[in-house]
């Protein structure tokens, strides 16, 4: 079977006798204004609209060039229309969108939710305290965690993309400190830059160890017993999976995994940068260790997208009632973890067609 998740058209597509584009008369269906409403979907707490708008962008994107408005209506579903609303219908998309970018509200929880450590709840809270600006915030002394406050100060820099060679020198700096804590322990860029994409908004390592067991406590080399000044914040967790307890219920946290983990901020030196004052920069570095048994779901779910692991989670549910996450792929039908020592092995298992990282951008 191949299949590329995202592209699968939803179930139910327009009535054809429709000859009206269901996403308004003008048509200015883009991924972006997708996008856009997917965001504002979710600053206001509407998951289901928010996943709606999200699965609408990445079926645009999948489908090259532009749509006729019948087209569109049939790749995109009536779930979509639904989320849309009339008011947008009548008065097309373009015109939502642009009505959504100027609110306050948007505006504000999008300045908001790009803080680190600060997400819709929070900025919500904010928002109808009657805060606006990242001054107000400091003017009104409001309660920060240690992670917003790390947030608040390195704002511009964490907010400024990370190039490709930047997420290669911390992944050498990594590298090396765990070298010399643990001979023969391995660094792999995961994330977007394995995906192939040309800069992110983090630098996602995975570590382990050939021999099972002693990548355990691997993070306090790096994290922990910090080379002085070149970690600016950090948050640690330690390893909380249990195999014994079996598998997540599906459906259930498939997001979040329990590696021994480390949320951090390094401080990177660059050489050069036009118009900068200080020879360094603030760059958000998710550091997570795998056993090695482990290492190939981890690594299958930490290159993302997240919604290509959203949609693979699926699909493995339902296609195949099996559970997979970031530790393992459980068979419900044959009570028993499939191990794999390979992505393309967690393929095989699932019945699909190796699909790889650069193909995992939906
Ligand atoms: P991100 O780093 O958030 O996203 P990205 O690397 O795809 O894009 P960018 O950083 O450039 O914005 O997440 C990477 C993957 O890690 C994503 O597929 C989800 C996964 N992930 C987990 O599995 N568990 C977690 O707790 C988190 C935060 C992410
Ligand atoms: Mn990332
Ligand atoms: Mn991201
Ligand atoms: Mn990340």
């Amino acid at each position: 079977v191949s299949w590329v998740p995202g592209t699968d058209p939803p179930p139910t597509p327009l009535p054809s006798s429709s000859s009206r584009c269901p996403t308004g008369g003008d048509s200015a269906l883009s991924q972006e204004a997708l996008e856009t409403l997917a965001e504002e979907a979710g600053f206001s707490g509407s998951e289901g609209r928010s996943l709606a708008f999200t699965r609408a962008a990445s079926v645009l994107k999948a489908l090259p060039g532009q749509l006729s408005a019948l087209e569109e209506g049939q790749a995109l579903g009536s779930g979509l229309s639904l989320s849309l609303g009339q008011d947008v219908l009548e008065d097309g998309v373009s015109v939502e969108v642009e009505r959504v970018k100027l609110s306050e509200r948007y505006r504000t929880m999008k300045l908001f939710t790009k803080i680190f450590g600060v997400g819709v709840r929070t900025a919500s809270r904010w928002y109808q305290e009657g805060i606006r600006t990242l001054v107000d915030l400091q003017e009104r002394n409001t309660k920060l965690t240690r992670q917003q406050q790390a947030g608040l100060q390195h704002y511009e820099d964490l907010n400024t993309p990370v190039e490709r060679g930047e997420a290669e020198s911390i992944g050498r700096m990594v590298q090396e400190a765990v070298q010399r804590f643990l001979p023969g322990a391995s660094v792999t860029l995961a994330g977007g830059f394995r995906r192939g994409k040309p800069r992110g908004h983090d630098v996602d390592l995975l570590l382990t160890h050939p021999e099972a067991g002693r990548e355990a406590g691997l993070l306090s080399a790096v994290c922990l017993s910090p080379h002085q000044g070149l970690i600016l914040y950090q948050h640690s967790q330690e390893n909380s999976f249990a195999l014994h307890e079996g598998p997540e219920p599906p459906g259930g946290r498939d997001v979040l995994d329990r590696f021994e983990r480390c949320f951090s901020i390094f401080r990177l030196e660059v050489q050069g940068r036009p118009g900068a004052a200080r020879g360094w920069k603030a760059v958000r570095v998710d550091l997570v260790v795998a056993p090695v048994g482990q290492f190939p779901f981890a690594l299958l779910g930490w290159t993302g997208s997240r919604h290509f692991e959203r949609e693979l989670r699926r699909f493995a549910g339902h296609e195949r009632k099996m559970v997979l996450n970031s530790h393992t792929l459980y068979d419900t039908r044959l009570n028993l973890f499939l191990p794999a020592a390979s992505e393309e092995e967690i393929f095989q298992h699932l019945g699909l067609e190796y699909v790889p990282p650069t193909q995992r951008n939906a």
